[in-house]
């Protein structure tokens, strides 16, 4: 299953076929790093060397790893330096799309190109995979520095710092240790296991994400009633990684991915949590819900081929979160 469009290969959503029902999510591919000195990251080339204007960034609204993106520029006052491109939240058999016929959707402000499929083959004329956003485009060498939002949101929290002043630490080296086992089982449960739930084709695949997915949540719901944040009493990646797949559950995990044990509302400590990200400065204002229901409703034709949009509720988010009593454990 996929097809080939522009010579890039697009493999379905939702092709399950080869893995028993079950949706696995491919690797990104572009893995450069931003660094204050221009040095080589982790992985990829040197020659990224952060500067004022120099990179882009190209976000859906909708999506769930663009926004941690946005999370961490707002976090880390990075909005002179790096200026946003936001795709139109339908995505369909194009891809993604640079329209601006949607409240919010930019086109592509770069280059005015029509796809963001335009922006690999720019990249890369033999790149092949999944096309997803967030993209992170450096103007000078026009490529792509990095697909990979877990590593974006590591270069914004350190690598303009000498720039913007702003030494605020999400990822701190003494925190290191316990951060990545929590990353790593709300990665596989939470922000991935929505989709494995909501994509799966078996109902056995459907189980055992979904069971996973609650058992994580009970979890959390636990941890959260003797800690303000998942470390204590300091917010961390591990939190904005949690909190952008909390800030959607309700309004698209719960009822079109099928994920419908309990809503994040019902969970007293988790909804207030999920409030107080929220209420973050600057963080409201990169939280789109009308590109969140409309895209995961309008897009995925084998899970709701119709494309009704369902009611929702109206949420309060500025509602008082009630959080500020509790003390790390
Ligand atoms: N590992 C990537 C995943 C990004 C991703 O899957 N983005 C989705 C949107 S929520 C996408 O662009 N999907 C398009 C596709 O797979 O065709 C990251 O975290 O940056």
């Amino acid at each position: 299953m996929g097809q080939l469009i522009d010579g890039i290969w697009h493999d379905d959503w939702y092709d399950t076929s080869k893995s028993g029902g079950k949706f696995v999510r491919s690797t990104a591919k572009f893995r450069n790093w931003i660094t204050a000195d221009g040095s080589a990251g982790p992985s990829g080339e040197s020659g990224f060397e952060a500067a004022p204007g120099r990179y882009h960034l190209y976000v859906s609204y909708a999506c769930p790893w663009a926004n941690r993106a946005l999370f961490f520029r707002a976090l880390k006052g990075l909005e002179d330096m790096i200026d946003v491109s936001v795709v139109h939240p339908d995505m369909l058999g194009e891809g993604w799309e640079f329209r601006d016929d949607f409240d919010g959707a930019t086109g592509d402000r770069v280059y005015g190109l029509p796809y963001a499929r335009d922006l690999y083959i720019k990249a890369d004329p033999k790149v092949s995979g999944r096309v997803t956003v967030p993209i992170l485009w450096d103007r000078q060498r026009e490529t792509i520095v990095s697909n990979e939002s877990a590593e974006i949101i590591r270069m914004f929290n350190a690598a303009f710092d000498h720039l913007t002043g702003n030494t605020d630490d999400y990822w701190p080296e003494e925190l290191r240790d316990e951060i990545e086992p929590i990353n790593a089982r709300i990665y596989d449960t939470l922000n991935n296991g929505v989709y494995k739930s909501g994509f799966a084709t078996t109902q056995e695949a459907y189980d055992s994400a979904v069971t996973a997915l609650f058992d994580t949540l009970d979890w959390l719901e636990s941890l959260l009633g003797e800690r303000r944040y998942l470390l204590g009493d300091r917010v961390t990646e591990a939190d904005w990684r949690l909190f952008s797949t909390l800030v959607r559950f309700d309004l698209v995990y719960h009822t079109h991915f099928k994920c419908n044990r309990a809503f994040v509302r019902e969970h007293p400590n988790l909804w207030g949590y999920t409030r107080e990200l929220y209420q973050w400065p600057g963080i409201a204002e990169t939280v789109h819900f009308d590109h969140i229901v409309r895209h995961y409703h309008y897009s995925h034709d084998t899970v709701n081929p119709h494309r009704i949009i369902p009611i929702n509720p109206v949420l309060d988010w500025t509602a008082p979160h009630g959080r500020e009593g509790l003390k790390a454990a």
